[in-house]
């Protein structure tokens, strides 16, 4: 057994999102939003779940905020559900929604837990919706005005803020693939909703900094290290593709590039009328400095050659590695080759693992312990790997578990637990997972103990 530490001012968070824990769907004044409205259409989420109680963590807050400290938790990564705030996305503001998330801070910080608040993790107002959603280019407009109320009521208190969450997961899983609300399948409207997003991240970050001086500022990624799936140079480009598609294509413009040359040529053919929905001075926007990145990581990708027209790959599987129960690949290595890369390709100022866990089912045996193995191994060999990473002068500051409890997971609904604390939800009782306990003291220790 050896002992690993962890810089002394590194972050242990854990994390969730308002849609997915809320509840509440249409108390107080909130608005309806994307999420409501796909959740309530028939056939869109696999086990016909929706958001509308969930956790009930707009009613257990406090109960929540409770258990947190009892695991010795430093930081929690929430959303604020914008509808909640602006029912209509605009106009006029809803005092409850603001004082939900006031009181909701204020918890936190009576419990010393920091508060990382994201702006959009998904769920838009459905009226915003229903004139045209990211695809156009209003929405900008919106988004700052959403994060000037927000950061207006909260800045003084909230030091940590992300504006978007997994921006290609919010335009292509939603706009092109059609799994996630909108549930469109339209690669042009992708790609301009991905614009729209970094856009609007861009103008948001100095309205965040003029109303909550001082705070970080960030964006949070979902980014996958890609393979090829052989040594072949076709499943290089293949490989190349997808690291285009999934990571570059918002890194780039990030940090001072503009979109990456290769995957403007390769989007050429679902792009008729070229990036016309690019202005002149939308990249000094985009590229505006941030104080972090937030990754996102919970498997690699492996790209194959299929020889298709548009030269679209395939991500394909071979691996024999453990998978968890979305089917995703345990590699612990790729977090530390990504952690690296993002040091190296692009000079990131500090980074946060703002995401990674398992979705593994394992419930209460019959004394009402959760014993969740492979979740427990998976977090620690991702720990493992992100030391190395500070080993080799990454500055990674902090690390968030997905989740703090069992939610709902999008188009799956319930059927994927992601917590490391358990929920009935029936009862609606939580109960904190061996992984939790775990954490509990690595996060004492500030070390882990490797086999
Ligand atoms: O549950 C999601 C979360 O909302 C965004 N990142 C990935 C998680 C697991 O799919």
């Amino acid at each position: 057994m050896t002992t690993i530490h962890f810089p002394e001012d590194f972050v242990w968070g854990t994390a969730t999102s308002s849609y997915q824990i809320e509840g509440a769907w249409n108390e107080d004044g909130k608005g309806e939003s994307i999420w409501d409205r796909f959740a309530h259409t028939p056939g869109k989420i696999e086990d016909n779940s929706t958001g509308d109680v969930i956790c009930d963590h707009y009613h257990r807050w406090p109960d929540d905020i409770q258990l947190m400290q009892s695991l010795n938790v430093q930081a929690y990564r929430f959303s604020i559900a914008w509808p909640r705030i602006l029912p209509q996305g605009m106009g006029k503001v809803n005092p409850k929604g603001l004082d939900f998330y006031s009181r909701l801070v204020d918890g936190l910080l009576e419990a010393n837990i920091t508060p990382f608040a994201t702006l959009y993790h998904w769920d838009l107002p459905q009226a915003l919706q229903d004139k045209g959603g990211w695809p156009e280019r209003f929405i900008v407009d919106a988004f700052t005005e959403y994060t000037d109320v927000v950061t207006r009521h909260l800045g003084d208190r909230v030091r940590h803020w992300t504006t978007h969450n997994e921006p290609w997961v919010i335009a292509f899983v939603g706009h092109q693939m059609g799994e996630h609300a909108p549930g469109w399948q339209d690669y042009v409207a992708a790609l301009r909703a991905a614009h729209h997003l970094l856009l609007s991240h861009g103008r948001a970050v100095p309205i965040i900094r003029a109303n909550s001086p001082g705070a970080e500022v960030g964006m949070v990624l979902n980014l996958t290290q890609t393979y090829p799936a052989s040594p072949s140079p076709a499943d290089y480009q293949a490989a190349r593709w997808v690291d285009g598609w999934i990571n570059r294509w918002f890194l780039d413009p990030l940090y001072g590039r503009h979109y990456p040359a290769d995957m403007v040529a390769a989007f050429s053919e679902y792009l008729p009328h070229g990036l016309d929905f690019v202005q002149a001075d939308d990249f000094a926007a985009v590229t505006v400095p941030t104080d972090y990145l937030g990754v996102n990581y919970y498997t690699r990708s492996i790209a194959r050659d299929q020889n298709a027209p548009d030269n679209h790959p395939q991500v394909i599987d071979p691996s024999t590695n453990e998978h968890t129960e979305m089917g995703w690949e345990v590699y612990a290595d790729g977090l530390f080759e990504l952690l690296t890369r993002l040091h190296t390709d692009y000079r990131t100022p500090k980074i946060y693992i703002t995401e990674n866990g398992a979705s593994y089912s394992d419930g209460p045996n019959g004394d009402g312990r959760v014993s969740d193995t492979r979740r427990l191994n998976y977090l620690r060999d991702h720990l493992m790997a992100s030391h190395r990473a500070i080993e080799n002068g990454v500055p990674l500051a902090g690390y968030f578990t997905w989740s703090f409890m069992d939610n709902f997971e999008w188009a799956k609904g319930i059927s994927q637990r992601f917590g490391m604390v358990w929920v009935d939800f029936e009862t609606l009782q939580r109960i904190p997972k061996d992984s939790a306990w775990w954490y509990k003291k690595v996060i004492a220790h500030n070390a882990i103990t490797t086999p």
